[in-house]
């Protein structure tokens, strides 16, 4: 009985100190196992007389029942033990700062052409867009651009090959939407055009957005007014002065520069004029029956005005310093 005593203490004082799953199992092996002491001491059972068997195995049993309780106790706090490193070690922290997100911004070329787009919508104009790549034909010869003018040249255009061009005004657009529509047309084109020059006011690839409508009644009283509403609305200026300029373009006639009024000046904002009647003829358009008004505006020259930019070359760096300022 004594002995037995010493083997539970000896048990519970062990498990106690292991905090080893594994280990605790091998540990259990000595008291419980084939070789273990408390199954030694059951099979000396036999040897023991009738009268102090009972007595006896029940102890043997009890402390048998000791040791099972004492191990599984351990397991127990062990697992727990080990769930609450495992909290600990995964837990986040949620008042921790957010890392924020970046977001992108549109390019103050893009906020530009939204611009001009929603305006003109607004006073009924529709969309039209095409290729950057047009056949010599759209870009030059329907716009009564003749073979031999100097808007041709080499130093003016880039050439893909002697029948391809890079366009180098949005003016195409509208010939392919004359030749796939019938009047009343009432269209702008806003897109890049492409011109073989480069310097502080000068970019190889550009914006423009040109305007068309073609009806049986539309005058030159009607362009100036368009494009007057449309540069105060832009500019937000009800003041803002308009003026019209005498000038040539091989597509319109009479044709007009449009100049606004500036830090007390005047600025050249683009062109204008109606439409030639031979640009109507070669998209059989009836140039009896049908006039129209075209107008060619900068894009750049627009965002530069509104945001205060003073250097075209601004828009292109990619200088997120610069970017990041129209958002
Ligand atoms: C400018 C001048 C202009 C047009 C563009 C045009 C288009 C067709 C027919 C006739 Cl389909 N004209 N466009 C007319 C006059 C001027 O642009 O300085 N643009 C920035």
């Amino acid at each position: 009985m004594e002995q037995l005593q010493q083997i539970l203490d000896q048990a519970l004082k062990q498990f106690a100190a292991i905090s080893d799953e594994a280990e605790l199992e091998q540990v259990k092996a000595k008291y419980l196992g084939r070789e273990g002491s408390l199954t030694v001491l059951l099979k000396g059972l036999g040897k023991l007389s009738a009268e102090e068997r009972p007595a006896a195995g029940a102890r043997i049993n009890q402390v048998k029942q000791g040791i099972e309780a004492a191990l599984q106790q351990r397991r127990d706090a062990l697992q727990q033990n080990k769930l609450a490193q495992q909290l600990a070690a995964e837990s986040l922290d949620v008042t921790l700062p957010g890392r924020g997100l970046s977001t992108g911004g549109l390019h103050p070329v893009t906020h530009t052409l939204e611009r001009i787009e929603q305006l003109f919508h607004s006073l009924g104009f529709a969309t039209a867009s095409g290729p950057e790549i047009e056949r010599d034909f759209y870009n030059f010869t329907a716009l009564n651009i003749p073979e031999n003018h100097p808007a041709r040249a080499m130093h003016d255009t880039f050439y893909i090959d002697p029948q391809h061009v890079l366009r180098t005004h949005t003016s195409p657009v509208q010939v392919h939407y004359m030749e796939t529509h019938q009047p009343p047309l009432k269209i702008i084109s806003p897109g890049r055009v492409y011109r073989v020059d480069s310097d502080a006011t000068h970019s190889p690839m550009f914006h423009q957005v040109e305007g068309l409508w073609v009806d049986e009644e539309v005058s030159f009283a009607n362009l100036k007014g368009v494009v007057q509403d449309f540069l105060q609305c832009f500019f937000e200026q009800d003041d803002l002065q308009v003026r019209f300029r005498p000038s040539f373009f091989p597509f319109t006639e009479p044709s007009a520069e449009i100049d606004m009024s500036w830090n007390g000046g005047w600025l050249e904002i683009g062109g204008c004029g109606m439409v030639h009647p031979n640009v109507l003829k070669h998209v059989n358009i009836d140039s009896e029956k049908y006039l129209g008004f075209a107008f060619g505006l900068g894009v750049e020259r627009l965002a530069m005005l509104r945001y205060g930019v003073n250097d075209l070359r601004l828009f292109y760096e990619s200088d997120l310093r610069f970017l990041k300022q129209f958002n």
